[in-house]
């Protein structure tokens, strides 16, 4: 009996130790060693960082630590300046974000001497597409945390509140300070009294974690759920019903950031409707939220069915207002010029409004890359973005310092990020896609940080081990463990780039979803730029958009060296060169290769390299608790399989116009085109999710 008895609790015990569903994030600390926290103010967030030190501290046993807040020239915003045992910020909110990156560094074996660390933007922003029935648009983790749908929609449980913490302490211990609640397809009813009085609950869970409130706003809210007659910006009653508007918002929610506006875009209601500007709109809402000190980040992502190239459309249309916009409007642009895809070059408007405050927005959910089956670390991708160089103001003149305002004068400087979290119990759908929520803090904290060194914190922090402990396992840990995942890592955003749209191919997806192979798609009557052949150009000369002086003179956007660097396919980065050029199919790439030849090695590659994340994966089992490596396992697999579709799809159909063989040395096509279309066409398999 005895015996049965103690089985019974060993298999107890391997379960609690072998149950990890990743709702800890990141934050899997616990066992902690007795500190003694010294803090002469209190409050509800100096609470929150003292607590954290205590069930977190790994630094030596019953140190003092010292949490002051003292004004200090050198500590900007909510920076803070951290050593051993002190941390001394301006604000409690700069304590908070202190104690998290002692108590990272303690986990992680980083070394901590004194330093001051300062946030690159001020305004470090989740943007969740959340609908108010508790869909998310483009959301791979399941429904909202914020909404749902059903009678008891607005009733705000327990299980809502501590679901809402959960979330601000994420948030906040990657120094993540504002979430935009609702999508910014928005409802006009997010406005009415009932839906902000749920806001109002959130604001209260998110505030101690230093997090600000927004919402994204409809334009034509004031006629729908106003009663007045137009949504017409110059109109003063519509001025008028947003400022009480405002008002209402600021007496339920004190600290409330502000609004996000999808203006006339993709067929949301905007000033043009009525004959007006972006600049009428948008300031006519600054001036509605200025009193309280609120902000408008008015998005920039606008396109029309017209003949223009769709990649050169935002410029045209905000560069002509550059300068008009109040001191509390952000225009909010999306990295690249057309729409998160794999890879895209900067948005030419990223340095280009130099009289304008501009922030930029990243997609983290995985819209374009693969949702939540692939394995897809992004901050390679957003590294890439970030230290591009524009030229604007000379050499040096990167994204990064074109935005946080060490360029421009700027009132605010800010950036925002796509959330890719939902009620999954992993927050994110794919286990590795908590690696990007982690990676945008990061980055929106210190734009000047490494992918590498992202991944090696996150990989320490959610799987385990610490460095400083130098027995053979953790040796072994970091060998076997650490290093191929990190390199995996690393490598997974360029296998994707290879496998989908290498080259600087782009937008060639099915419509079904925006997750599998389409160059083929062009319905009759469809709006041309909504189809892939828009994008590729194939025929039979060649392949690419010629975005040249002799094509649609995109580049005329960008600056010299640029626009010249780019304009010659002899310099224009390869990894550009299908956005920039049309080629045609034997034009001699840097390998000595034709380019039809490349184009089926980086196919090729991609595929190759996701087989081998398999066998990274694989040999990582015995560090891994079950749950979480049966579930990475499983999605590498499908990505495989993503990819080898990916990759027939578009080389069989390419062929078609190249009438050229796939090197020979390469594996064969396994599917057949007709297959592929047909089952694109009636949307099975792996297209649902
Ligand atoms: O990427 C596209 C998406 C839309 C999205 C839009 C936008 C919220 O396919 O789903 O709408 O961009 O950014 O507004």
């Amino acid at each position: 009996m005895k015996k049965i008895y103690s089985s019974v609790i060993l298999i107890f015990l391997t379960l609690c130790i072998y149950a990890e569903d990743g709702h800890q994030l990141w934050l899997r600390n616990s066992s902690p060693k007795p500190v003694n926290v010294v803090c002469l103010k209190n409050s509800p967030t100096l609470t929150i960082a003292k607590q954290e030190l205590q069930n977190g501290w790994m630094g030596e046993m019953g140190t003092s630590v010292n949490l002051v807040i003292k004004a200090d020239k050198a500590i900007r915003g909510d920076g803070f300046r951290i050593s051993k045992n002190t941390i001394q910020a301006n604000t409690e909110n700069g304590i908070l974000y202190g104690v998290y990156e002692l108590l990272r560094r303690q986990q992680t074996g980083e070394a901590i001497q004194e330093e001051i660390c300062n946030p690159s933007y001020d305004r470090r922003i989740l943007n969740h597409w959340d609908n108010l029935d508790g869909s998310i648009e483009r959301g791979y983790a399941g429904q909202s945390i914020f909404w749902r749908k059903g009678s008891d929609s607005l009733t705000i449980t327990e299980t809502d509140k501590n679901l809402w913490q959960e979330y601000a302490r994420a948030n906040a211990s990657v120094g993540i300070n504002g979430s935009v609640l609702n999508n910014v397809n928005a409802s006009q009813l997010m406005l009415t009294n009932e839906y902000l009085q749920r806001v109002k609950a959130i604001a209260e869970v998110l505030r101690p974690y230093g997090i600000k409130t927004y919402l994204s706003v409809r334009f034509s809210s004031p006629a729908q759920i106003g009663g007045l007659k137009t949504s017409d910006p110059l109109n003063p009653e519509v001025a008028q019903w947003w400022k009480d508007k405002a008002k209402e918002i600021y007496n339920l929610i004190p600290d409330f950031g502000g609004f996000l506006v999808k203006a006339n875009s993709e067929g949301q209601p905007g000033p043009q409707d009525f004959g007006r500007t972006h600049a009428d709109g948008a300031n006519m809402l600054a001036d509605a939220v200025k009193p309280f000190g609120g902000i408008v980040m008015w998005r920039a992502f606008v396109y029309s069915a017209s003949d223009e190239d769709r990649a050169k459309q935002a410029y045209l249309e905000f560069m002509p207002f550059d300068g008009q916009f109040r001191d509390n409007v952000i225009i909010q642009v999306k990295n690249g010029p057309i729409d998160f895809q794999p890879r895209e070059p900067f948005s030419p408007l990223f340095g280009a409004m130099k009289k304008t405050t501009v922030m930029p927005e990243l997609q983290i959910t995985q819209e374009y890359l693969g949702h939540s089956v692939h394995l897809a670390f992004l901050a390679p991708m957003w590294e890439e973005f970030l230290q591009s160089d524009t030229y604007q103001n000379g050499p040096g003149t990167t994204v990064a310092r074109c935005t946080d305002g060490s360029i421009f004068p700027q009132k605010y400087s800010a950036i925002a990020g796509v959330a890719n979290i939902g009620l999954d119990a992993n927050w994110c759908g794919h286990h590795f896609g908590q690696s990007n929520w982690y990676a945008f803090g990061r980055l929106a904290w210190n734009s000047s940080m490494k992918s590498e060194q992202i991944a090696d914190e996150w990989i320490k922090l959610t799987f385990g081990k610490t460095t400083d402990n130098k027995d053979d396992s953790a040796i072994d840990w970091n060998l076997s463990f650490l290093s191929p995942v990190k390199q995996m890592m690393l490598d997974s955003r360029e296998a994707i780039v290879d496998f989908m749209m290498p080259l600087g191919l782009h937008h060639i997806f099915s419509a079904n979803g925006h997750y599998g192979p389409g160059p083929w798609w062009a319905p009759k009557g469809m709006r041309k730029d909504w189809t892939p052949p828009y994008y590729h150009q194939a025929d039979s000369l060649g392949i690419g958009f010629d975005r040249t002086s002799s094509g649609s003179n995109n580049l005329s956007q960008y600056k010299e060296p640029l626009r010249s660097e780019y304009s010659d396919p002899a310099t224009c980065p390869e990894a550009y060169l299908l956005w920039f050029h049309h080629l045609p199919w034997d034009y001699k790439m840097k390998s000595g290769r034709t380019l039809w030849d490349e184009l089926c090695y980086h196919y090729d590659g991609g595929v190759q390299q996701v087989r081998r994340f398999q066998q990274v994966w694989d040999q990582a089992e015995r560090f891994v608790d079950r749950d979480r490596f049966v579930h990475v396992q499983r999605r590498l697999r499908d990505q495989s399989l993503n990819a080898l579709e990916w990759k027939d799809a578009c080389l069989l159909h390419f062929q078609q116009f190249s009438r050229k063989s796939i090197p020979y040395n390469l594996e064969r096509p396994m599917y057949n085109l007709d297959y592929l279309i047909e089952k694109d066409t009636k949307r099975v398999g792996v297209y649902q999710h």
